[in-house]
């Protein structure tokens, strides 16, 4: 039984709570406790990045809110760094004069990825965060209840407003054991991933804990609750423990330390244990992160390309690490090296540590502390190329060349196989660089610009570039839909397949006009030509349509070529909550096999919508009259919002 407030009672009151539930316990604002229904929480910090920031920031205006209402707002700037064109520098001046004028801090570019840098810098064990980009999640490496989130729904966070979501259930991941020599936190990230699946942590928070946990360091924690997207994971979180103080003390923000831990009695859905001590490195396959192997197996492929970088595995300890692996050797000829660090600290360290010059002698090219190869920002492979890459996903298409083989594996995995031109164990190769964390880290926040203060920002006006165009909107939900169905996909299509990056595109983020003409690229060039003659249309996936990112041009891009309904045998849950967001209506077979009756061109009818919104059944109907049943549960906010067409309009109409 649940009190309205969500606290348990009755015997359940006495019951030991997760680590997640306390957190939550304390920011609820609205809603039960109970697996499975809508809850509201109070957001204490907010982060953006630049490639859904300018979006987020032009949401922000469109709510006419003076000032942000957190305890911390920060934008990032490390995405679109590329700059060719005037664009991306359009656009970070614009982030750079939202954030000044409306409270703000700005982490200029060069400073670093957003989820290290707010790891290393702003983070706080026990506070909640949510950021416009799907690798929030980062922040439970330090006990912060940190969740991705769509544009929207920060900037309506960013506003004081409550974001909601779903009840998670509550799995836990027992460690036992120590890590061995060159097998790393990755490859524990690739261990969960082979056992659950890039479905397998669909709304669930995945805690970590156990003995194990103890031995590991925050940024190898963080690694793992980063990765922790990949499950489709509401979020992943560790205790905040001596190990945490250690980090926070290093990074002269000892006073930010909280212990948190769960209760002893607290419940799981799910135990999974993973014994450290017989681990094996891992390697991911293209082109999922759950097409895990031993990196052992694979020892006949030859390398062509490895990159060290991107928010899973660019701390100065992995980065020292790989300098341990590299020092006084040189990589293949045939293999082309490049390395990201994560942040402006982490690069500046290695300098001071000439572990970066080991890293360069050795033959590898230095890139920005920025996403970079992650995203598609150049150092894409060669043509079927071969290309390992410490990063989190390796979707078809993503490195900016269709057909490179992307494989994803640790820091010492990557070193190895660059020394060696093929896919190596680096347990071949000796003995282990001893590297132990820091006592203190070099901090340097001179790249992170304050806002101004109240009584100025008024005067501070506001850069919008040409290439910053109007946000598209979608139409009240009536009582039937009708349209063609002008794309029918299969399984696991991801954001990156219906909203493609990389250097060619990312930069027009903003200008979705200009974006369209990408939409589905990777799946059906002819997508956006036929969606637009179509007028009004459907799309139809198969199970977790819309994995990955956090991007709500996923489902903005889709509005804007006429996309109204989109009916898949599962969702995953950042995109569906971008398509209601943007008043696309998601609805789910009854059947999944009857996903077989439909096809691409057919023409579709929902009817009794607004019953439908109620009882939560829909029907489809095809031109031949064949009936689907559909279903969709929704919230008395869900429903407002796609009776609305989508958030903004809801908000507007709330007036809040
Ligand atoms: C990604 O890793 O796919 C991104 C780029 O960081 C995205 C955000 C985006 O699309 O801008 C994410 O993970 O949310
Ligand atoms: Fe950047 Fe890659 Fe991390 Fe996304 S996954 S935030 S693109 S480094």
């Amino acid at each position: 039984m649940i009190l309205p407030c969500g606290r348990p009672k009755g015997k359940e009151a006495n019951m030991g709570l997760t680590i997640a539930q306390k957190i939550i316990r304390d920011h609820l604002v609205e809603g039960e406790m109970v697996p499975g229904r809508e809850i509201g929480l109070r957001i204490d910090q907010t982060l953006t990045q630049d490639a859904t920031g300018t979006m987020a920031y032009l949401e922000f205006e469109a709510m006419g809110i003076p000032r942000v209402r957190t305890e911390l707002s920060v934008a990032y700037i490390d995405h679109n760094t590329l700059q060719s064109g005037f664009m991306n520098a359009d656009d970070h001046r614009f982030i750079q004069s939202m954030a000044k004028k409306h409270g703000l801090k700005f982490s200029r570019p060069g400073n670093g990825i957003c989820h290290q840098v707010h790891l290393e810098r702003f983070g706080k064990p026990g506070k909640t965060l949510i950021g416009s980009d799907s690798h929030t999640p980062t922040g439970g490496g330090i006990g912060m209840l940190a969740m991705g989130a769509g544009g929207l729904d920060v900037a309506v966070a960013m506003g004081g407003g409550t974001y909601y979501i779903n009840m998670p259930k509550m799995f836990k991941v027992e460690l036992t054991g120590h890590l061995q020599p060159f097998v790393t936190a990755k490859d524990i990230s690739l261990e969960i991933l082979r056992i659950l699946s890039v479905k397998g942590g669909v709304g669930a928070i995945i805690e970590w804990g156990g003995p194990g946990a103890k031995t590991l360091s925050v940024p190898e924690r963080a690694t793992i609750t980063n990765m922790g997207t990949e499950l489709g994971a509401t979020t992943s979180i560790f205790p905040s423990d001596e190990v945490t103080k250690a980090f926070l003390e290093a990074e002269g923000r000892g006073r930010d330390y909280v212990p948190l831990a769960s209760d002893p009695d607290a419940v799981y859905d799910r135990i999974i244990h993973i014994d450290l001590d017989t681990l094996t490195p891992k390697i991911a396959c293209p082109h999922s992160p759950d097409k895990v192997v031993d990196v052992a197996s694979l020892s006949d492929v030859k390398v062509d390309q490895v990159c060290i970088g991107s928010c899973t595995n660019s701390s100065f300890y992995d980065l020292l690490k790989v300098a341990g692996i590299l020092k006084g050797k040189t990589i293949q000829p045939s293999v082309s090296l490049s390395l990201s660090p994560g942040s402006k600290q982490v690069l500046t360290m290695l300098a001071d540590a000439d572990a970066l010059t080991d890293i360069l002698s050795a033959g590898a090219r230095l890139l920005e502390c920025a996403c970079g190869p992650c995203i598609g920002m150049g150092f894409s492979p060669n043509s079927a190329g071969v290309s390992l890459r410490t990063f989190n996903r390796n979707f078809e298409g993503r490195s900016g060349t269709k057909d490179g083989q992307v494989y994803l594996v640790s820091p010492e995995t990557a070193a190895a196989s660059a020394l060696t031109g093929y896919i190596t164990d680096p347990r071949t190769l000796g003995e282990a660089p001893d590297v132990t964390m820091p006592e203190a880290f070099r901090i340097d926040d001179s790249a992170v610009i304050d806002p101004a203060p109240v009584e100025e920002a008024d005067q501070v006006e506001i850069l919008k570039g040409p290439n910053i165009k109007e946000c598209p909107v979608g139409d009240p939900l009536g009582d039937s839909l009708e349209g063609e169905l002008v794309l029918k996909v299969g399984d696991n299509i991801t954001t990156d397949h219906i909203m493609p990056a990389g250097s060619k595109i990312l930069p027009y983020r903003s200008n979705v006009p200009h974006l369209s003409q990408y939409c589905f690229e990777v799946v059906d060039p002819s997508f956006p030509e036929r969606a637009k003659a179509a007028g009004r249309s459907l799309i139809v996936g198969g199970e977790n349509y819309g994995q990955g990112s956090s991007r709500e041009h996923a489902a903005l891009v889709p509005l804007y070529l006429g996309v109204r309904a989109v009916v898949a045998k599962s969702f995953a849950r950042l995109h569906a909550a971008n398509l209601i967001n943007a008043g696309i209506l998601p609805l789910t077979f009854e059947d999944p096999a009857d996903y077989d009756k439909l096809s691409q061109g057919d023409q579709l009818q929902i009817t009794h919508i607004q019953e439908g919104l109620e009882t939560g059944s829909f029907l489809l109907e095809d031109a031949s009259g064949v009936k689907i049943p559909l279903k969709g549960s929704f919230t008395e906010r869900q429903k407002g919002m796609l009776r609305a067409g989508g958030l903004l309009k809801y908000v507007a109409a709330q007036g809040k």
